[in-house]
């Protein structure tokens, strides 16, 4: 495997990662994957060119990590050990994403790590109660591993001063697709997945759409999904112009597949949100990376808004001084 560090202005620096006939570019700007290419198809959406003047710039956290919290929190407030919390409230009255000081928009310190089959990038910061209002100060490490199985392994490894949310991801669009086509070409298959609908302000409802038993099949590609009339599917897809959905899968394990190469995800969180990157704004770009479906968001995290729905027992519930870890990995299989 070959690395290489190229500078960009800001203190952005990319990442770049070569093995046979693919390579992987990250960057420290938000811990995040700039491109995955296999041969010359760039499967996930971003740009390395102009990465210091591309990221910074538009809202859409193409390949970043996201945290603490992934997902909405209604209306920015939530209630832990009997106190009240009141957090930023960046996306139509509701928190998203961590806000505007959340990791997907912060300068990472890594360091780079090459073994035998695999290198590691090893990104750490400290996400600070006074920059977010969340409460506690986490040190939060990220951990990129490539290896010689085509494999990105992503490790989060937090600790909090106190207890607080802490529900992470990584918001890679993926297109399988050589050209510009869309993903609606795509299909999503996994022993399970159950679909939970999104009420009006997009947060989840805990009644679930049983896709399998609903398309009758265990693979089924995006369109007919799009395109289903199921009463419960036809409005969700309607309202969010796609996906937009958490989904439970079976064992954790979900393949997005088009008829040239596939991707596996694994992933130990209970939940993964699918983006299908439904209302991009009306921006130009060469690749028309912002076409409506041009990517498909796979963010493995635990349910957005659970405080809401779950309460003490919510899935992002952190203990103070009680060490976080969780793993995801994406595989790429050519076929
Ligand atoms: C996420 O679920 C959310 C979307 O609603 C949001 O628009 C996007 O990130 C930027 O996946």
């Amino acid at each position: 495997m070959k690395i290489g560090i190229e500078h960009q202005a800001n203190g952005i620096d990319l990442i770049k990662i070569h093995h046979k006939t693919m390579s992987i570019v990250f960057t420290n700007y938000g811990a995040r994957i700039v491109s995955w290419k296999i041969d010359h198809n760039n499967i996930v959406l971003g740009n390395e060119v102009e990465a210091d003047e591309f990221y910074p710039n538009h809202p859409y956290y193409f390949g970043a990590t996201i945290g603490r919290y992934a997902g909405r929190i209604d209306k920015g407030t939530f209630t832990l050990n009997h106190q009240t919390y009141h957090v930023e409230t960046n996306a139509e009255g509701h928190h998203l994403h961590g806000g505007s000081k959340g990791l997907s928009s912060r300068l990472f310190d890594y360091s780079i790590h090459q073994h035998g089959h695999d290198v590691k990038v090893i990104f750490t910061t400290q996400v600070l109660s006074s920059e977010d209002n969340f409460p506690g100060n986490i040190d939060v490490r990220i951990v990129f591993t490539y290896d010689v199985t085509n494999t990105w392994t992503i490790e989060y490894y937090a600790n909090s001063t106190e207890d607080t949310l802490f529900n992470p991801t990584n918001h890679a669009y993926f297109n399988l697709n050589p050209d510009n086509r869309t993903i609606d070409n795509h299909v999503l298959i996994s022993d399970k997945m159950h679909l939970f609908p999104l009420n009006d302000a997009r947060l989840p409802q805990n009644k679930p759409i049983d896709l399998i038993k609903t398309m009758g099949v265990n693979r089924i590609p995006i369109q007919t999904i799009f395109q289903s009339q199921d009463p419960r599917l036809h409005p969700q897809i309607e309202r969010f112009k796609g996906l937009d959905h958490p989904m439970e899968v079976g064992n954790g394990k979900l393949t997005l597949s088009n008829d040239k190469v596939k991707l596996h995800v694994i992933t130990d969180r209970p939940q993964i949100v699918v983006y299908t990157f439904n209302s991009p704004e009306k921006r130009t770009h060469a690749n028309q990376l912002f076409k409506s479906h041009s990517g498909i968001a796979l963010e493995t995290q635990s349910m957005p808004n659970d405080i809401h729905m779950f309460g003490h027992k919510a899935h992002s519930i952190l203990r103070a001084n009680t060490p976080f870890y969780s793993k995801t990995s994406y595989q790429v299989e050519p076929m």
